[in-house]
């Protein structure tokens, strides 16, 4: 059976847990908990030095790191529904969209970048909650604008894919800094739409068995 390494609350590995569901994959799930840095740890990092979660690890033992490749190799891989489209152009599109979340959003506010802003820059937690808020805000603004344009005008009307993989967590993410959600309405109701979903729900951080 394929091992999900993850932890409930981070987002990268949100987006493959909401793929590995909408492609209806069985997994095992095993929780790398980053609050007690176990990704640091000898055991994890012999396997990922990179040290952060996701991984993928299949039974005969290759594992896959970055959640974007995880993304592509499912899709490419793995039955069941594909999770970008077939149509080159329409295809380019939706990997733009998720690279502003994923490649320009994200890393900005992740864990290690918190921290490090907080112990080497003297932030408080409000200075934190300030930055992350920021660049979550910036970055989903800067979506909603290209989810506008006429040629995303497709989004939304096809099933839940890549580009829901990548976001879904990313609002999850912005909730938790306390972005206004409410400036961002083509986002919002892609994510409404998204968690009514069963299978999305099954995704959720805080149902999974590390959650709390
Ligand atoms: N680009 C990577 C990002 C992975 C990543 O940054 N994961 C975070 C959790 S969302 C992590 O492990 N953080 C640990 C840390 O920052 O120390 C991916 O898409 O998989």
């Amino acid at each position: 059976m394929i091992k999900l390494y993850g932890y409930w609350r981070s987002s990268a590995s949100y987006r493959v847990r909401i793929a590995l569901e909408l492609m209806g994959v069985d997994y095992d799930y095993v929780s790398v908990n980053l609050r007690t840095a176990e990704h640091r740890s000898g055991d994890y990092l012999a396997k990922n030095p990179q040290g952060l979660v996701p991984m993928l690890e299949f039974s005969d033992g290759t594992q896959l790191t970055q959640s974007l490749a995880i993304l592509d190799y499912m899709d490419s891989e793995f039955e069941g529904p594909k999770l970008l489209p077939r149509d080159p152009i329409a295809r380019a599109q939706i990997i733009a969209a998720a690279s502003i979340v994923a490649c320009d959003t994200a890393p900005i506010q992740n864990l290690r970048v918190l921290k490090y802003i907080r112990a080497e820059h003297d932030q408080d937690d409000a200075g934190v909650k300030a930055w992350a808020a920021h660049w979550i805000a910036d970055g989903l603004s800067k979506l909603e604008k290209t989810l506008a344009l006429d040629s995303y005008a497709f989004v939304g009307s096809q099933d839940p894919g890549y580009l829901e993989c990548v976001l879904i967590p990313q609002i999850y993410n912005a909730e938790r800094w306390g972005v206004d959600m409410s400036r961002f309405p083509i986002l919002s109701g892609i994510n409404s739409h998204c968690l009514a979903l069963e299978a999305i729900q099954r995704a959720l951080p805080e149902n999974q068995p590390d959650a709390g």
